[in-house]
């Protein structure tokens, strides 16, 4: 019996489609798509575990057929259920080289939107039985609907976003996203396939004890990130705090959002841009951390307002709680000259 108690993804569009400030009908069928998306991509991750069974990317699978990576399949489900409902009239994606142009389908250069996406990040985890993610940004275009997408469609500030969110494969799926009014996360029953409201108006607390990042890197970093590092490690008033990383953006920030902490990817001598991409990795968690009463900043500027100049350029990011954030950028206020990526 369907746990009628429980809104579902498709009533809470239906339901909230009047704050969405363009047709209503688009967004329904933007976060649908993605929906059926992730529903697919979420069987294959499941399965992934029997990868000896089904046989290793680049070979034939026990019914002799070939055997993609999975975030190469994650990629081509994302892109398709996007195509298909012919709402978008471009993708970028972390595994293309360049953004994609709708073609074929009728009056796909009508389409008002484009989204960017990283399909399956922190694939490296999928071997190892740890939880992974697909992190998507929307727009709507700029340049003059009827005509090919162009790459100032992409190119725009995260402060233009019209949506944006994640999919977090992890213990059970989730689908958390925002269309501007606070942030919304839906859990998957994959017994019927239907996705629940079962965490509504997400918000990190304003502070918490939980710091994650790569701190491998260590001697590599900016003297401010040494110095707040050592400040999260002393002995002294709600400190030292836990370290939390699991190579995973997206769980260590969903994490984060739901017990208070701070996700840091800084520059260093060896990522001298950072790691994560501005368009489809920083910009939609920067979007749904403003959304959730966090803060998400390079350090120095609010990640929203950077101009992006290249499709895949990297940035790095402090994101999370507010005033550990704050905390975080008093500490790299002191070495100006750091932020020189
Ligand atoms: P490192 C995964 O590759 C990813 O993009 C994020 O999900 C994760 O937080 C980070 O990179 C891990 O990078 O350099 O610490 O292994």
């Amino acid at each position: 019996m369907e746990n009628l108690q429980h809104t579902t993804l498709g009533e809470f569009i239906i339901e909230n489609q009047k704050q969405f400030k363009y047709s209503s009908g688009e967004l329904s069928r933007l976060i649908n798509s993605i929906r059926l998306a992730a529903k697919i991509v979420n069987h294959e991750v499941n399965k992934a575990g029997l990868v000896d069974i089904l046989g290793e990317a680049g070979e034939t699978n026990i019914q002799g057929e070939d055997q993609q990576k999975l975030d190469v399949y994650a990629n081509d489900v994302f892109k398709s259920a996007l195509i298909n409902r012919e709402i978008v009239c471009g993708i970028a994606s972390e595994e293309e080289d360049d953004f994609v142009t709708i073609e074929g389908k009728e009056n796909s250069h009508s389409n008002k939107y484009v989204v960017l996406i990283d399909p399956l990040d922190g694939s490296s985890n999928i071997d190892v039985n740890v939880s992974v993610g697909t992190i998507f940004s929307i727009y709507r275009r700029v340049t003059p609907e009827g005509t090919p997408v162009r790459i100032e469609d992409f190119l725009q500030k995260g402060n233009e976003q019209v949506a944006a969110g994640y999919i977090v494969y992890g213990t059970s799926t989730m689908l958390v996203y925002t269309t501007g009014h606070g942030v919304n996360g839906f859990t998957l029953n994959p017994a019927i396939g239907t996705f629940y409201l079962s965490h509504p108006n997400m918000e990190f607390p304003d502070t918490g004890k939980i710091y994650s990042i790569n701190e491998g890197n260590y001697v590599h970093f900016p003297q401010g990130v040494k110095d707040y590092l050592k400040y999260c490690q002393e002995e002294k008033d709600d400190r030292p705090y836990t370290s939390r990383y699991i190579g995973s953006l997206v769980s260590d920030f969903h994490r984060n959002m739901i017990k208070g902490g701070i996700y840091l990817y800084p520059t260093s001598s060896k990522s001298p841009q950072g790691k994560l991409r501005l368009l489809y990795e920083c910009n939609p968690i920067a979007f749904l951390a403003e959304q959730a009463n966090g803060k998400a900043t390079d350090g120095y500027v609010r990640i929203m307002d950077l101009k992006p100049t290249e499709l895949h350029q990297r940035v790095p990011i402090f994101c999370g709680s507010p005033t550990m954030v704050e905390k975080a950028e008093a500490f790299m206020a002191k070495y100006p000259e750091d932020k020189n990526y």
